[in-house]
């Protein structure tokens, strides 16, 4: 009889005697995401049965009608890690500003920061497309007391403890890194847990599929117009396949299992891109990289970016490292 995989409760205990230091506080967060998860997860799956499709009829910051959703989604995360005490401070993209948590036990003096984007995709759910959730975690830099926007939430991608995503697709998975590679798990809905399904995954080095809205193409830049016909030409082992299903997760999640590069650029209708950096492309940017792809804006290596406010957009090629350096050819 084959082994049973290992469940996410044994993996992080597992791993969680490899941080010599830790007190075991990222553990707790990562399950308390993963708790989280769940409970989306169904919400998500009985969509169609329930009043909780269609719009929740108000605007987010980013002027995007938000989704009924989108803003259980949020809420739902932010009190399952308020509630539990172990962050100083999240931030949403569902959200003008970060949260502080007021709890009691000087709640504020945690140590971590979670980013999030709670239900990335969301205009997919009414069509019934895969959608995903995003989360980034740092150390504060403040030593104790209210978390600072400037110091403990505008940090640069390479200071992440932890970055991962919930797909909820035709199976959920939590994929996740905290530094050391990265996993998935999928989860077994009948009995709510989370088995080891991917092992140290690795983002093939090439492939042969592009991620991009071609439907923008008159409005790129003209270095993504070349990139974009330089797929599609017929030499060596060209054209690629292009791939779009509109959800930043399922996209890359796929690229990374068979390989594959994703743009979002900047281009005439948005000047520096649609994707948050601090929400959407730093957590997949690091989880690429631990897998062994790349993630850049073109030109710079977006977990070097010194954010300078929360919901700042940069444009975005991530994917198999041959075929973001050989996009980066083209701009410059
Ligand atoms: P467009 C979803 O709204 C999202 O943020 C990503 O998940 C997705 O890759 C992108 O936007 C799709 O944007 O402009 O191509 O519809």
């Amino acid at each position: 009889m084959t082994q049973p995989h290992q469940t996410l409760g044994e993996f992080i205990i597992e791993h969680q005697r490899a941080f010599k230091y830790s007190t075991g506080e990222l553990s707790r967060l990562i399950n308390s995401i993963r708790l989280a998860a769940k409970v989306v997860n169904h919400e998500v799956n009985k969509a169609g049965l329930v009043d909780i499709l269609g719009q929740h009829g108000e605007t987010n910051i980013q002027g995007e009608d938000q989704q009924k959703l989108d803003v259980y989604a949020n809420k739902l995360f932010i009190e399952t890690l308020i509630n539990r005490e172990i962050v100083c401070g999240i931030a949403s993209e569902e959200e003008d500003s970060f949260i502080t948590v007021q709890g009691h036990n000087k709640a504020h003096d945690n140590k971590y920061v979670v980013l999030m984007d709670p239900l990335d995709g969301s205009s997919n759910i009414d069509v019934n497309v895969s959608v995903g959730t995003i989360f980034s975690v740092y150390r504060r830099i403040t030593p104790i007391g209210q978390p600072v926007e400037m110091k403990d939430f505008l940090q640069p991608g390479n200071q992440q403890v932890a970055a991962g995503y919930i797909i909820y697709g035709t199976s959920t998975m939590l994929v996740y890194t905290t530094g050391h590679g990265v996993n998935g798990f999928t989860l077994n809905p009948a009995i709510g847990t989370y088995y080891l399904s991917n092992p140290n995954l690795k983002f093939p080095e090439t492939g042969q599929i592009y991620s991009i809205n071609e439907g923008n193409y008159v409005h790129f830049p003209q270095g993504v117009k070349d990139y974009i016909k330089y797929c599609q030409e017929e030499k060596d082992n060209r054209p690629y396949t292009s791939r779009y299903i509109g959800s930043l997760v399922s996209d890359i999640h796929r690229n990374m299992i068979k390989g594959g590069i994703y743009i979002y650029p900047k281009s005439s209708k948005v000047a520096n891109g649609k994707l948050r950096l601090l929400y959407e492309c730093n957590p997949m940017a690091f989880i690429v990289e631990q897998a062994g792809g790349k993630a850049s804006d073109g030109y710079r290596r977006i977990l070097d970016i010194q954010p300078t406010e929360l919901h700042q957009r940069v444009p975005f090629f991530c994917g198999s490292k041959t075929m973001v350096e050989k996009a980066e050819e083209f701009m410059k």
